[in-house]
């Protein structure tokens, strides 16, 4: 066995963002860059030796090569085994059902989630810690710091490996398993749901669905559950076959970039039910026959909904939600008289909730939901809770979410995206409003008056950790929001996130365009924060 150790130098730039490292593909394929990012890791891991890594990715573009490279340096570095998927392709929740599945050390998966893939699209790189959650930011940290310091990397000299079908090799003394990404998965999802009522319906002629992949990694997923095991008519699933540039689309979820499935959706026969996910499969879009469900209210209609599913029928330990997530889950909770956590963006901070069975359901306004099945958000489970709540109720998805916004009143919400504008002066729009919210409370703006004004803190019910500097958030007495943060998963300049909110009880008064509805508020974002002057953009890239 020969084991080379590789002298390099440090990048500066290697920090985990929201999820992981990541960067342009070209960035990774500069000589040494994913090679130093991944042995920060092992160098931040103890007693990993001999243990089990899971392997994966979504399939985009470098995914292959990242993949070889990762396991021999896996087998340099003493891993005593590693489960890759079929052809390189684990969905980010399969990889974290199979690392709890497998009681692995851990898992390293490769996607930039819902950015574009291709030579010239972002690639990324995700480390999962062995209770199949992204890693806490303690352990970002310390490959961060690893990262800056490091001067070799340890990689086996060894033929690549055959991955594209099922098998057993040995690299050196490291057992390297080729695994059906699908199988282990579609298994836990039929422990969740109940299958034969979910095949009745999809069987019935009464009912059809579409489910967009977006060429992105839940293709051969969506096929094996929804064709093949639920018996749906093949053509269910759109786009199912994983591209390494997506097929030149954007993989994400929501109605400006799964234009697509939405034209089908509010087009002339429609079918009943669609969904979409992204690039790696954690994330969902829900749509109605001419009807879009916002994630947030999708988190809340999932949680009231929950006792018809087997999976959750005994009932839920608590919810939780991202701060700009909207408040709609809350009123869920209060009536359920169950806890409702508000945590920082970024699934990470899920996970002791979860672990610590203080949640059951977890939930981001960026279209992500989950479950404590697993520790990531998924794509395909959130589909299926939805498609198991229609078999049971006999109602369609728009009947079903008005009579929630009835029951509970309905919260009004839009994300404003400005993206890639100058870092700069986005930091300085940042900096601006930190510096007012201090005084910020009673402050009359025309109609609003503010309630509180903050920049967002979290500590840690479960290990007291403390993250700061999360978003401000300025409420208004009138039950209504505006948070303002920067994205920590874009990879050009920065991305400027602007989330609006408000609550409306009365059900005479419901059924207003979203965008009506918050028309005000937005342009008091834009009177508060000045956006138009520091991002110099008329108007955001992307209106979710
Ligand atoms: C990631 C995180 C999510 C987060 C999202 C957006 O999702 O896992 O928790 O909400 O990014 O983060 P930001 O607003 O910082 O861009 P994904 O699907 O990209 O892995």
């Amino acid at each position: 066995m020969n084991i080379g150790t590789i002298t390099t130098t440090p990048f500066t730039d290697q920090k985990p963002g929201t999820s992981g490292l990541r960067k342009a593909v070209t960035v990774f394929q500069k000589p040494h860059y994913l090679e130093n990012f991944v042995q920060s890791i092992f160098n931040s891991l103890e007693g990993y030796e001999g243990k089990t890594l899971v392997l994966g990715g979504d399939g985009r573009y470098y995914n292959r090569q990242a993949i070889q490279t990762i396991l021999k340096m896996a087998a340099a570095n003493g891993i005593g085994r590693i489960l890759v998927g079929c052809d390189g392709i684990l969905s980010t929740p399969a990889a974290s059902c199979i690392i709890r599945k497998e009681e692995a050390i851990g898992g390293i998966i490769l996607s930039a989630s819902h950015n574009p893939g291709g030579p010239n699209g972002d690639f990324g790189v995700k480390y999962n810690i062995s209770n199949g959650g992204p890693a806490p930011e303690k352990v970002t940290g310390a490959i961060f710091e690893n990262s800056k310091t490091i001067d070799s990397y340890q990689i086996l000299e060894a033929a690549d490996i055959n991955i594209d079908r099922p098998g057993s090799f040995k690299l050196g003394t490291t057992s390297v398993e080729v695994i059906d990404p699908v199988e282990p998965y579609l298994k836990l999802m039929e422990s969740l749901f109940d299958f034969d009522r979910l095949q009745q319906l999809l069987t019935s002629g009464k009912f059809r669905m579409c489910m967009d992949s977006l060429h992105a990694v839940t293709g051969p997923y969506a096929r094996a559950i929804f064709e093949k095991r639920l018996g749906a008519v093949e053509g269910t699933v759109i786009n199912g076959t994983p591209l390494e540039d997506f097929g030149g689309g954007h993989p994400d979820p929501n109605l400006v970039y799964a234009k697509g499935l939405v034209d089908i959706l509010f087009g002339e026969d429609a079918p009943d039910f669609g969904a979409a996910s992204d690039g790696d499969g954690d994330r969902n879009m829900i749509l109605g026959r001419n009807f879009f469900v916002t994630p947030s209210d999708s988190l809340a209609i999932l949680t009231a909904n929950a006792h018809l599913v087997p999976g959750y029928s005994q009932g839920l330990a608590g919810v939780a939600r991202s701060m700009p997530t909207s408040a709609a889950v809350d009123r869920v909770a209060e009536k359920l008289g169950i806890e409702c956590y508000e945590t920082p963006t970024g699934w990470k901070f899920f996970g002791n909730l979860l672990d610590a069975g203080k949640a059951t359901l977890c939930g981001e306004e960026s279209f992500g939901t989950g479950s404590n099945h697993i520790r990531e958000k998924d794509g395909l489970w959130a589909v299926l809770f939805w498609l198991n709540i229609l078999a049971v109720r006999s109602e369609s998805v728009e009947d079903i979410v008005r009579k929630h916004w009835e029951t509970y009143g309905r919260n009004f919400y839009s994300r404003y995206d400005y993206e890639a504008v100058d870092k700069e002066r986005a930091t300085e729009l940042m900096e601006r409003l930190r510096s007012m919210v201090s005084d910020m409370k009673g402050t009359q703006y025309g109609s609003y008056q503010v309630d509180y004004a903050d920049d967002f803190s979290y500590t840690d019910p479960v290990d007291g950790s403390i993250s700061s500097k999360q978003g401000i958030r300025i409420g208004f007495t009138d039950g209504s929001r505006i948070v303002f943060r920067l994205s920590g998963t874009g990879t050009k300049g920065a991305t400027l996130r602007v989330y609006l909110e408000s609550y409306q009880p009365d059900k005479a008064k419901q059924d207003v365009d979203t965008q009506k509805a918050l028309a005000s508020l937005i342009s008091l974002a834009d009177e508060i924060a000045q956006i138009r002057k520091f991002t110099e953009r008329e108007a955001p890239t992307v209106i979710t």
